[in-house]
């Protein structure tokens, strides 16, 4: 048999997550099956996987290249690295005078409609240079790196208008070029209604549909278009609108969904046929059948819900039990999630969702990576896919969620190159 040559080989394994053999996000009880091979190894050239498998069958199948770097993973887990599919990365300004109001007793969105909260964010990234936010985006994605994460969605709607709304994405695009994290680019215009369209909300909607979106999408700075649908925000009859007007324009919907009241944002999801689904603390039983049906992926945010100090979580289980694929996110955003922290997201996603750790890592791996349409690229450790790989300082994956709040990233190698570590 002719050799494969490869330039990175890990080898030993104890468990090697391969999340591989199935086409599309995982459901129901594929969600517990992680393909997982003991005593584990993996082989790339050129940033791809060439070969994944036992040792022993690798090391045979494989001629190392002058130069490749050969690492032991004995005694480890090896993943492919976390993918986040729903993040507010690129902001002015930073709202810890919330946090106190919050802890007093104030309600997120009574912040929002007192002029703070997302808004405050909007002022601070108006006055912000494309530089500024280009250096603060640059730590936030060294956090995720660290953290094991390879790939982020970014969403833009701190501008809320043409000028900043376009700046974000411009920066969103700079720090997909300039860090090893790869970057995938959402117009969330939709995110609220800016302060001088005060009483004009329709005109502000007008203005996404008619001059926004069409900017957006003319320049090429979006993959998809997304919506803070809520009552007292986006409502749903607004959101159909900008999402359909998105689609006109080839930006794949994603939505904001029944996050504080149920309002049918699950349903609009399947009606619009959403890539997903995001929050969803609230959905019906309606909305559950619907996105099962129509296969959206539902974006779980627990930390969220954690950092609201919410009495509820998203119901997880029932999502699972239905055959909706789950996702997980950090939702990482200045005002109701401020980390990069993506393994505390799976202890949170046990402890308050009572998903199982394999569950868990199935979430924030390949369905992520569904979430934002790059399944075919990552999230999974199969040949031909990005050598995005974690080594984990972790005997086996339970351990992983089970130490909470800690980093168990040991090494991260993107495209092939070891980044971390
Ligand atoms: O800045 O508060 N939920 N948008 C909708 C956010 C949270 C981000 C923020
Ligand atoms: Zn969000």
């Amino acid at each position: 048999m002719m050799q494969l040559s490869a330039d990175l080989l890990i080898t030993g394994a104890a468990q090697l997550l391969t999340f591989s053999g199935l086409d599309g996000p995982r459901t129901g009880s594929e969600m517990s099956n992680l393909s997982l091979v003991e005593d584990g190894a993996l082989a790339a050239r050129d940033g791809k996987i060439v070969a994944v498998g036992k040792t022993s069958e690798v090391v045979k199948n494989v001629a190392l290249l002058p130069g490749a770097q050969v690492v032991s993973a004995h005694g480890k887990v090896v993943m492919p690295c976390f993918v986040d599919p729903h993040t507010h990365l690129v902001c002015g300004g930073s709202r810890e005078g919330e946090f106190l109001l919050r802890l007093d007793g104030a309600e997120y969105l009574d912040i929002l409609a007192a002029g703070g909260g997302i808004l405050s964010t909007v002022k601070a990234t108006r006055q912000a240079s494309e530089a500024e936010l280009l250096q603060k985006g640059l730590k936030l994605l060294d956090h995720f790196l660290c953290a094991g994460v390879g790939t982020v969605e970014a969403k833009s709607g701190y501008g809320l208008d043409m000028e900043t709304e376009l700046k974000q994405l411009r920066v969103a695009h700079s720090l997909d070029n300039t860090h090893p994290v790869d970057v995938v680019h959402t117009f969330l215009g939709a995110h609220a209604f800016p302060p001088e369209f005060a009483g004009r909300r329709e005109e502000y909607v007008d203005l996404i549909v008619g001059e926004l979106i069409p900017k957006v999408a003319a320049e090429g700075l979006a993959e998809f278009c997304d919506v803070f649908c809520e009552n007292t925000v986006f409502t749903i009859e607004q959101s159909r609108k900008i999402l359909e007007a998105g689609k006109q324009h080839g930006l794949k919907p994603k939505i904001h969904a029944d996050e504080i009241v149920s309002c049918g944002g699950a349903e609009l999801a399947a009606e619009v046929g959403a890539v997903s689904a995001d929050h969803l603390l609230q959905i019906s039983n309606q909305g559950i059948k619907k996105m099962a049906e129509a296969k959206i992926v539902a974006v779980l945010l627990p930390g969220t819900a954690f950092f609201l100090m919410k009495d509820k979580f998203a119901p997880a289980r029932r999502l699972i039990e239905a055959g909706v694929p789950v996702a997980l996110s950090t939702d990482s955003n200045p005002g109701s999630s401020p980390t990069q922290a993506m393994a505390l997201i799976l202890s949170l996603a046990c402890l308050g969702m009572k998903m199982k750790p394999a569950e868990a890592l199935t979430a924030a791996t390949i369905n992520a990576a569904y979430a934002i349409d790059r399944g075919h690229l990552v999230g999974s450790l199969e040949v031909g896919k990005k050598a995005d790989i974690l080594i984990m300082d972790a005997p086996n994956y339970n351990y992983i969620p089970y130490h909470y709040g800690i980093n168990l990233v040991e090494t991260v190698f993107k495209n092939g190159k070891k980044v971390v570590g």
